[in-house]
């Protein structure tokens, strides 16, 4: 495990590679999960300085507003450059400080990279319908018109990749950017807007503070939800988070799109492929630490398939490799912190409690105290209660028996989340029924893959506690404009719609 001074002088070195500050001045501590070490320090807004950061992206809006959208797409193929070229100092960096393993930091950064050349062709595709009139020499259409300032929120566990979908679509639309990185990741979101500022260098002519960060807690948080000058904020994060988000937002009629919790489920059907399921079941459910909202947290496996594919699942539970995620051989790194192993092993007691039986869970040997790694938890549970119910952000996978797929499918839609879900089926019938209106209700459904690692070309989100927002391809970009419908009289007359006489 690499040690204190190592890992700040390397982030010192990353952000100087990227054109960042050093992070040296500030009273925010900045801690690398890797060993639980600070790695640096940075000065927190307060309410004043949040108000000033957002009044600039007022200020910055009507100019990029008027700049023609395939001329923004050009801000935003500069900036995909940026990160193109930045790839592995941002991806190490992201590694560092949030704790995933060095190809899901590199992977990160590839999101982004994916979102800015999708918002790029998006920028010649604005595009609204034109609409039969039944009047006489009318025509119907609809516009899309820029939005106004931004607000994103993003959680630890995407410090980057959440921005860049947001931000992405939001500068193409014609709508400035304030963000509020998670206080546990402000670094690589300072690196984020040192790319960016690169980049609005080299296209030469994109307002002042079209982009800007907000570091701090909840109270600047607070600062940008409540803003009347902020039509429309972004926020990852918990379904706590999101009740307190969301009246704010309703009270000011603003719009919201809210990734929240996810409690992701699989369905393993008799005609599986054992292998494929294995690999796909390890990824989703270990990956990135358990820590995405996409992560599997509930697999119903059919009598059928338990013997074969609970000890397969067990024997990857106990070799995956735990470690330090900047050891290429490693596949599970660190936790966030202290609070997030508490909440593993109290979830875990909670299970036991009902009768669970556990496999995994303890914490691995680490140099550091401040540390928290863990050997991954597979939890055998007689019926789905008590903490399956529940988001528990680590990687904990509960698994249940099931013998009819229509009742497995009702306990799969059983829960608060409505984020991600997956079948492993060989059978077309099963697989379209689970894809139906009465299969899964989550916003994403697959087959025979994972919950997890959804790619930028659909819109991604979910339903119920998930908040319904929706993110990335597809046509989330309509969330960031506004819609005008327009009705043209080319003629003479003036007939009314619906018949209605007023003649004068
Ligand atoms: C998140 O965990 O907040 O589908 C986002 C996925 C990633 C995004 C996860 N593309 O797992």
């Amino acid at each position: 495990m690499t040690l204190r001074t190592s890992l700040a002088a390397e982030t010192a070195t990353l952000l100087a590679d990227l054109g960042a500050a050093p992070p040296t001045d500030g009273a925010l501590e900045v801690r690398s999960p890797i060993d639980g070490r600070p790695i640096g320090w940075v000065a927190e807004d307060d309410p004043a300085g949040a108000a000033a950061k957002i009044a600039a992206a007022q200020a910055a809006f009507p100019a990029w507003r008027d700049t023609p959208a395939p001329i923004r797409g050009q801000l935003v193929r500069l900036f995909g450059e940026e990160l193109r070229s930045h790839k592995a100092a941002l991806g190490r960096l992201v590694t560092i400080e949030c704790g995933k393993i060095l190809s899901e930091g590199l992977g990160e950064v590839q999101e982004m990279i994916d979102i800015c050349d999708f918002a790029v062709g998006l920028s010649r595709q604005l595009h609204g319908l034109t609409i039969a009139s039944e009047r006489p020499d009318h025509r119907m259409m609809e516009s899309w018109h820029p939005l106004g300032p931004v607000g994103i929120i993003s959680a630890f566990n995407f410090p980057v990749a959440v921005w860049a979908w947001n931000a992405a679509l939001a500068l193409v639309c014609g709508d400035p950017v304030i963000w509020k990185p998670s206080e546990k990741t402000p670094l690589t979101a300072l690196a984020c807007q040192a790319l960016f500022q690169r980049a609005a260098a080299r296209f030469g002519h994109a307002p002042e503070n079209l982009s800007s960060v907000l570091i701090g807690g909840g109270e600047i948080g607070a600062a940008l939800v409540d803003h009347p000058g902020v039509p429309l904020v972004s926020a990852t994060g918990s379904t706590r988070m999101g009740r307190a988000v969301a009246p704010r937002l309703a009270a000011r009629f603003a719009r919201a799109i809210l990734e929240l919790g996810g409690n992701n489920g699989a369905i393993v059907c008799p005609s599986a492929d054992v292998d494929l399921t294995v690999r796909a079941v390890a990824f989703a459910a270990m990956g990135t630490a358990g820590q995405r909202c996409t992560t599997l947290r509930r697999l119903f496996v059919h009598d059928a398939a338990y013997d074969v594919l609970l000890p397969r699942l067990k024997a990857a539970y106990a070799s995956v490799a735990v470690g330090s995620p900047l050891d290429e051989r490693t596949l599970v790194g660190p936790l966030i912190d202290a609070a997030a192993f508490e909440a593993m092993q109290a979830a875990l007691r909670e299970a036991e409690a009902l009768g669970g039986a556990v496999t995994g869970g303890p914490r691995e040997e680490s140099e550091s105290p401040d540390a928290f790694y863990v050997r991954p938890a597979l939890v055998e549970l007689p019926e789905q209660a008590g903490p399956v119910l529940q988001e528990t952000f680590a990687p904990i996978l509960y698994v249940m028996r099931f013998s009819e797929l229509g009742e497995a499918i009702r306990l799969h839609n059983a829960v608060g989340q409505g984020l991600s879900s997956s079948i492993f089926t060989s059978d077309l019938r099963e697989a379209e029924l689970f894809l139906s209106a009465r299969g899964s209700d989550c916003g994403i459904a697959n087959v025979n893959i994972g919950p997890s690692g959804a790619e930028i070309g659909g819109a991604f989100g979910g339903e119920k506690e998930t908040g319904g927002g929706r993110e990335s391809g597809s046509d989330a970009w309509k969330a960031y404009m506004r819609r005008a419908t327009n009705t043209i009289n080319f003629g003479r007359a003036l007939p009314l719609a619906q018949g209605v006489r007023f003649d004068l």
